[in-house]
């Protein structure tokens, strides 16, 4: 029997089972295809990113004596999708199976089930082995019905499940679950910032051939200087280097944003994760190691932190995925209509902080989680934007961008377009709050104390705006109650002017 297995570019786990034994009769199958680069307009560093890990993967189960049947973009042969491309495999090699791993985005997973169905051939669809718990394991632990579902909940049940920083009498370790108040610091250049770690490769001949292939991207190629990890291997030597350099003040600066750093102690592994060079279980387990070989160097509060984003955050936003899909991508609870300003794509604004981590987004494809969520974010939420339109400029810009992660961060915990189902208050601040976590004020045009002036901050202006105009929907939440009163606390006059002076800024968003 003769079968065709399909690898898609997000699925270069070296370690899969797929892959223990050789066998003549396996055939498997890469491509990289116009619908895959077409479908949101992406970066050029996650085109040459994954395309450069795709070949990578191809060599090495070549070298292991599998035999691979690869597509390269540019190729004469290349049907530019997968359907019409797997049938040209099955026609050559005579198949009479057909195996592919579970995608992970909702429109593949149709695709392909399709395809499978009807391709005449006998199927079977594996996991990725990728992910601690299943698509379904979130929604299996909330209750269907619950108006939200706290990923505090879920996270604990996968401590005590994998006994990850559990003491032996199954309670947490330090006596508590969560040290998120530890993690608030602002970094103002002290402790010194780890030397670079990045692994760096030249892959000009790469990005030529995607240019002449006409694939439509934006941002920053940076192919003679690339610095994201090729293979596994590349990608355990930058777990290592962020264990040793970036850990020990992961925790403290977690939340701090700074202009002399893009990652500040930040480990920039979501896209070696995401692409499943690396497995979230042994980056998880690899910090907790190093927590227990060196707990004066490596703080709890630092590993917990870390190990919350990888076994809670990730499977918790993965699992929403899967049970919200497909509505979710179209919610807009708040109907939020502004258009998505034009300089999202250059970063020519006057406020210092966007101006920064947009423009630091389309030269490196990367911000970190502060950047994300408080200040691009931040800005979208409160200003009005589309959510859908914000949703797929995020989909387009961050190396890490895929789709099972990138939308519940955004269209949930960012926009607050799911009426809050995944974060239970609106992630908004003001300028002070970017002025004390950054040092973006102290050089910017607008004025970060000021909310009405010729000067005032659109982040001030924008966030009073925010709960005045949403303060009926909003002021029976417990979280935020107290910003919602004090918007309605304002005097009529004083209420009107922001609503005002936000609608003038909005009219000229694209100059602001
Ligand atoms: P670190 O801060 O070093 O964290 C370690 C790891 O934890 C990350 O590599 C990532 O795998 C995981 N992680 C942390 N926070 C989250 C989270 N909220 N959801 C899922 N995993 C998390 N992450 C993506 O991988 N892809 C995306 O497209 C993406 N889009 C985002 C959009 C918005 C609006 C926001 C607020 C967050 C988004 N995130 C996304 C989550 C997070 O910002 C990135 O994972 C992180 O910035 C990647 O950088 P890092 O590897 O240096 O992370
Ligand atoms: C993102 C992406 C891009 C740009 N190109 C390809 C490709 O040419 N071939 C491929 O197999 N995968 C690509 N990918 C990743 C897929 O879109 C990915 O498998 C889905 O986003 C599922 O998460
Ligand atoms: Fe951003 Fe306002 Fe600070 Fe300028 S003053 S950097 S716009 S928060």
């Amino acid at each position: 029997m003769v079968c065709v297995r399909l690898i898609l570019g997000d699925q270069l786990n070296e370690q899969h089972s797929w892959f223990k034994k050789v066998n003549s009769k396996t055939h498997y199958v890469m491509m990289e295809v116009r619908s895959e680069t077409d479908y949101v307009k992406h970066h050029a560093q996650k085109v040459i990113a994954i395309f450069a890990g795709m070949r990578a993967m191809a060599e090495k189960l070549r070298q292991a004596g599998h035999a691979v049947h690869y597509f390269k973009i540019g190729d004469k042969q290349n049907r530019q999708n997968f359907a019409d491309n797997l049938r040209q495999v099955f026609t050559q090699v005579k198949a009479s199976r057909f195996e592919y791993q579970e995608p992970d985005e909702y429109r593949l997973d149709q695709e392909l089930r399709h395809f499978a169905r009807e391709c005449g051939l006998a199927s079977a669809v594996v996991s990725t082995e990728h992910f601690l718990d299943s698509r379904e394991g979130v929604s299996q632990h909330f209750q269907p019905q619950a108006k939200r579902w706290l990923m505090e909940s879920y996270y604990r049940m996968v401590r005590k499940k994998s006994g990850l920083l559990m003491d032996s009498s199954g309670q947490p370790l330090g006596g508590k679950w969560n040290f998120d108040e530890d993690n608030r610091k602002p970094w103002r250049g002290s402790p010194a910032l780890p030397k670079p770690w990045d692994q760096r490769h030249n892959h000009a001949a790469l990005w030529e051939e995607i240019e002449r292939a006409g694939v439509q991207t934006f941002g920053q190629p940076s192919a003679s200087d690339f610095p994201w990890p090729l293979n596994r291997h590349e990608a355990l030597q930058q777990l290592k280097a962020f264990l040793e350099r970036g850990l020990p003040s992961f925790g403290d600066f977690e939340d701090a944003m700074h202009t002399s750093s893009d990652r500040l102690f930040h480990s920039r592994l979501s896209f070696a994760l995401n692409v499943k060079m690396i497995s979230p279980k042994e980056v998880a387990e690899a910090a907790v190691a190093r927590h227990l070989a060196n707990p004066e160097c490596i703080s709890l509060a630092a590993t917990e932190g870390f190990v919350r984003q990888i076994i809670g955050w990730r499977e918790y936003i993965r699992g929403v995925y899967w049970a919200k899909m497909p509505q979710y991508r179209e919610m807009n609870e708040l109907n939020h209509q502004l258009p998505l300003p034009s300089w999202f794509w250059t970063g020519k604004t006057q406020m210092n902080c966007l101006r920064f981590s947009i423009g630091q987004s389309l030269s490196t494809a990367y911000a970190h989680h502060i950047q994300r969520l408080m200040v691009i974010g931040t800005f979208c939420l409160s200003a009005g934007v589309n959510p859908r339109a914000v949703e797929q400029w995020f989909l387009g810009v961050y190396i890490d961008a895929f789709e099972w992660v990138e939308l519940p961060n955004v269209m949930g915990m960012s926009q607050h377009a799911d009426g809050g189902f995944l974060a239970s208050k609106p992630y908004l601040c003001a300028a002070s709050y970017i002025g004390k976590m950054s040092d973006y004020c102290s050089d910017c045009d607008y004025n970060p104390k000021d909310r009405l002036g010729p000067k005032a901050c659109p982040f001030n202006v924008f966030y009073w705006d925010f709960w005045i105009r949403h303060a009926k929907r909003m002021v029976t939440n417990p979280r935020i109650g107290m910003a919602v009163r004090q918007a309605m606390a304002m005097k009529p006059a004083e209420q009107l002017a922001i609503r005002k002076k936000a609608d003038e800024l909005r009219a000229k968003i694209e100059e602001i």
